[in-house]
Formats: C-alpha cells, sequence, structure tokens
C-alpha cells in the first residue's frame, strides 16, 4: 500500500512538471485530489485496513496530499506570473515608433487680426470689450446723433430686423460705433476702450466689400483729449501693424457723431500708390473712419461736453491683412476655402 501511495506521488509529480497551461493544471487537481481522484480514493479506502495499517497508511497519504497541494499551489502561482508577464509583453508600447499625425487647427486670419491689433491698442491703456450684433435702433443711429428720416441714414445700407409693433426698431448693427454710447452709459471719464466685432450691410460685395465684416471700434474720453492724440494714436498704430515704410493718409471726411471727422488710408497694396483697378486710380485704400466725439453725443450720455472731449474710430479689420499680404479679394475670408486659409 506504502509504495503505491509512493509510485502515485512520483506520478503526479511528473506530470505536474510538465504541466503548462491552467485547464490541466484543473485536470491534474481533479485527476489526484478531487472527490473522485486518486488520492481521495485512498484516502477514502483507509476504514477497511487493521488499525495499525490504517495509522501508518494514512499518516503517509496525509503528508502526500499536503505535498500535493503545495506542488499545486506553487504552480498555480507560477502560471499565473507566466501569463501576466505575457499580457505584458503582448500589449507594450514601443515608445520609440513615430506618433500618427495630429491635425493642429489654427486661427482664422481674421481672428489673428482682431487680437494683434487690440494687443497693440492695450498696450497704448485701452481696454477690450463686445457688444450685442442684433442692436437698437437707438444705439446703431439714433444716439449716435443720426435721427430717423435724416439722409446720414443712407450711409449704412441696413438690414433691419423685425420688431415687435410700436418696439424701438431693431437691425444687425452695421457699425460698432453704437458701442460707444453704451460704454458711456456704463461708466464715468477717462474712457479708453477698443470694441471688436461683426457688422452687417445690406451691400452687393466687391473685391473690398462684404455684407458682414468685421469692425475694431476705438474710444477715448477724459479731460483735454485733441485731434493731435487722435492723430498720434492712429498713425502709431498704422506704424506697429503696417511697418515704419507704409504711407497713411488723412483726410476730412463726414460722420455724425464726430465733428471733425477724418478718413485714414494706407497706400494701395497692388500699384503701392500709383494707381490701379482695386483703389479705383486713387494710390490709397481706405482703413477707417475716425473724429472728435461730437458735443451732442456726449450730451447724450451725460458728460460735459465743456469738460470732456474725446476721439472715436471705427477700422475695418479685413482691409488690414489684405494690406498687409497683398490679399486682393475680401471674399476669399469667409469663402472656406482651407488653400487660402492655411497660408496665414
Ligand atoms: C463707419 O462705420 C464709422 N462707424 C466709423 C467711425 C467710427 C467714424 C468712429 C468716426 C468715429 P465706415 O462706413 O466708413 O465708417 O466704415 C469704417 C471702415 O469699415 C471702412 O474704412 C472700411 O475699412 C470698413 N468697411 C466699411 N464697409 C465695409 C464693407 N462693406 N466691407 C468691408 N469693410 C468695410
Amino acid at each position: 500500500m506504502l509504495a503505491e501511495l509512493e509510485q502515485l506521488k512520483a506520478r503526479a509529480f511528473s506530470e505536474l512538471d510538465v504541466i503548462d497551461n491552467l485547464k490541466h493544471l484543473e485536470e491534474w487537481r481533479l485527476r489526484y485530489l478531487g472527490r473522485k481522484g486518486s488520492l481521495t480514493l485512498v484516502l477514502r479506502g483507509l476504514s477497511g485496513l487493521p488499525l495499525e495499517e490504517r495509522r501508518v497508511v494514512g499518516a503517509a497519504a496525509n503528508e502526500i496530499k499536503a505535498a500535493l497541494e503545495a506542488g499545486l499551489k506553487q504552480k498555480q502561482d507560477s502560471l499565473k506570473e507566466q501569463s501576466l508577464a505575457v499580457a505584458l509583453q503582448k500589449s507594450r508600447i514601443d515608445v520609440t515608433l513615430p506618433g500618427y499625425p495630429v491635425n493642429v487647427g489654427r486661427f482664422h486670419p481674421t481672428t489673428q487680426t482682431i487680437r494683434e491689433v487690440c494687443a497693440v491698442f492695450a498696450s497704448m491703456g485701452f481696454q477690450v470689450i463686445e457688444g450685442p450684433e442684433v442692436e437698437w435702433d437707438y444705439y446703431n443711429f439714433e444716439a449716435l446723433n443720426i435721427p430717423r428720416d435724416h439722409p446720414a441714414r443712407d450711409m449704412w445700407a441696413t438690414l433691419w430686423v423685425e420688431a415687435p409693433e410700436g418696439e424701438n426698431p431693431m437691425l444687425l448693427r452695421t457699425h460698432t460705433s453704437p458701442m460707444q454710447i453704451r460704454l458711456m452709459e456704463k461708466t464715468r471719464p477717462p474712457v479708453r476702450a477698443v470694441i471688436p466685432g461683426k457688422t452687417y450691410r445690406y451691400e452687393a460685395t466687391d473685391a473690398t466689400h462684404e455684407s458682414m465684416f468685421y469692425q475694431i471700434e476705438g474710444l477715448a474720453v477724459d479731460r483735454g483729449i485733441t485731434m493731435g492724440d487722435l492723430k498720434g494714436t492712429l498713425f502709431e498704430f498704422a506704424r506697429r501693424v503696417f511697418g515704419e515704410e507704409r504711407r497713411a493718409r488723412f483726410r476730412c471726411d463726414y460722420f455724425p457723431f464726430v465733428e471733425p471727422g477724418v478718413e485714414m488710408a494706407i497706400d494701395c497694396w497692388v500699384c503701392r500708390g500709383k494707381g490701379c483697378r482695386l483703389c479705383g486710380n486713387t494710390g490709397w485704400i481706405e482703413i477707417l473712419g475716425a473724429g472728435m466725439v461730437h458735443p451732442q453725443v456726449l450730451r447724450r450720455v451725460d458728460y460735459d461736453p465743456d469738460v470732456y472731449s474725446g476721439f472715436a474710430f471705427g477700422v475695418g479689420v479685413e482691409r488690414i491683412p489684405m494690406l498687409r499680404y497683398g490679399i486682393e479679394d475680401i471674399r476669399l475670408f469667409y469663402g472656406n476655402d482651407l488653400r487660402f486659409l492655411k497660408q496665414f
């Protein structure tokens, strides 16, 4: 009986040695240690043996059982360790492989320009604010000294928004100037701000005109502000954005909310001032309207024109990159053509 047990032990261990997966290990466990396993049967058969023999064989069988269980545990651990090592090997990341290319977006040239221009004015002490694109007639015209039925309204071909009967009419702002009023209504001088944003006009488009375009409004109001401050500020802006070598021109212009009013132009980017189709043979491209804030506008927001004075300007944003890079048509900006946009 003892010899049989020794043989059983030897067989079990030699089988265990070559097992290389958990499924075969489980079969092995059932074969030897399971309820109907060889060793279990031996232990069950003990009751038929004489007492003396039962003691000896029982002790040996229990010892073998403990040895087999220890062997089983050891094998289980080593198989688990092996399978973990294999899994880790399989999912290893090769950090030396080149990565997948990532498509990186970029800012639209209009956004780039707005950020750059605002940074130039911020460095001169102007804060940057924004306002609504759907506007009341009051802010877009009335408060800017352009009463209803005044012929100056024709300067801005307007897209009207249907407003309820009896309400102040609404529109898509034709310029960023309404923000002058909104800002002054809320603050007392000194005021120094630039306001970038979309503006809309009911206009046929051509190479330099869009029906939706961007403007940046500027406003400075304080004691003792003069036309010299306006000119100095705008020439500094032109110098920083277009460079020393470009020429800027000031001429008289009319806007009902400034007095006196001016327009500023930069020498044409295509003909460099000689005259061509783009600049209507003048050699100049207008980029902004400006002037000293009209006393009537100051009174409207309760600023005393005998104490305070100020200047304002409104610059067309798209015309800045057009002038700098020689872009011949404003419609390229909003055509969603990546061949154009990727160049910036
Ligand atoms: C105005 O809109 C005034 N609000 C400017 C102003 C502000 C004057 C403060 C005085 C004081 P104007 O309509 O000229 O002015 O437009 C200003 C600039 O916007 C133009 O110089 C031009 O650069 C740009 N602009 C005007 N219309 C268009 C258009 N349809 N497409 C693209 N840019 C335009």
